[in-house]
């Protein structure tokens, strides 16, 4: 069985729909990313980086019992190899999807992630122009790539559909919000709206959908608490003694 550390954010999606795609069972388990959940000592084991997804596989079929990955794009890879699914077996169609992956991980992913920060900050914290312009622009030039590697071709990666199509898609789902409109990316929108309506798309686009935090009802000390546990968050000291030297 395999172990999902879940929150419902496009990176978590992801997976979720890669999983329901290929309909395997897994056991989600909730880490709340507005509460803290993704420092404590048993997540950190598994995700040195503070960040969920994360998987266990509890049977990974090499005798050497569980194995841990984190990094949805690395997540995913490893479910394509686990299932065969999603993923071309030849060596040309494999380098091509795992260019996507990386891709998506090493450019759409993080940017869209920083745009929407400073879209999101507004005037708070004094003029936002240049960062909203700089990575608003960058998305703009992220759904042109799209746009024109789907001009030729049905999926990202050809005729078939892969894991390269499933970890774009959930991070262009905000469109609006993120000061783009697609109507202007014709080929992009028609595989935009072929995967909206594939069953496996919706159903893991809905995993955790009763999964929120509703800060209303903490104290100002909690809140405070929270700020000073998930804002502006610096390196983690290592043990005192005990290390290589
Ligand atoms: N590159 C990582 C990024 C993961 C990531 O940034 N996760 C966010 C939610 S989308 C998170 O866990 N944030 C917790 C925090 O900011 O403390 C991946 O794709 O897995």
């Amino acid at each position: 069985m395999i172990d999902l550390h879940y929150w419902p954010t496009p990176n978590g999606k992801k997976v979720t729909i890669q999983l329901e795609e290929c309909g395997i069972d897994y056991n989600l388990i909730e880490c709340n990313i507005g509460q803290g959940d993704q420092f404590t000592d048993e997540f950190l084991s598994i995700c040195p980086n503070n960040r969920m997804p994360a998987l266990v596989d509890h049977d990974p079929g090499d005798g050497s019992g569980p194995l841990s990955v984190f990094e949805s794009g690395a997540i995913m890879l490893y479910i394509a190899e686990k299932t065969g699914q999603f993923m071309p077996s030849d060596i040309r169609g494999r380098y091509d999807v795992v260019q996507w992956v990386i891709w998506q991980m090493a450019n759409q992913g993080p940017k869209t992630g920083e745009c929407g920060h400073f879209r999101r900050l507004g005037e708070s914290f004094g003029d936002q122009s240049y960062a909203v312009t700089r990575f608003t622009d960058e998305l703009n030039r992220f759904y042109g790539v799209l746009n024109n590697q789907l001009y030729k071709q049905r999926f990202i990666c050809g005729d078939e559909y892969t894991i390269a199509d499933m970890i774009c898609y959930p991070w262009t789902v905000g469109w609006e919000g993120q000061g783009q409109n697609i109507n202007e990316f014709k080929y992009f929108k028609r595989w935009f709206d072929e995967l909206s309506e594939r069953p496996g798309v919706q159903r893991g686009m809905s995993v955790g959908a009763d999964m929120q935090n509703d800060f209303s009802k903490l104290s100002d000390d909690e809140k405070k608490a929270l700020r000073v546990l998930l804002y502006n968050q610096r390196a983690r000291p290592a043990p005192a003694s005990g290390g290589l030297e």
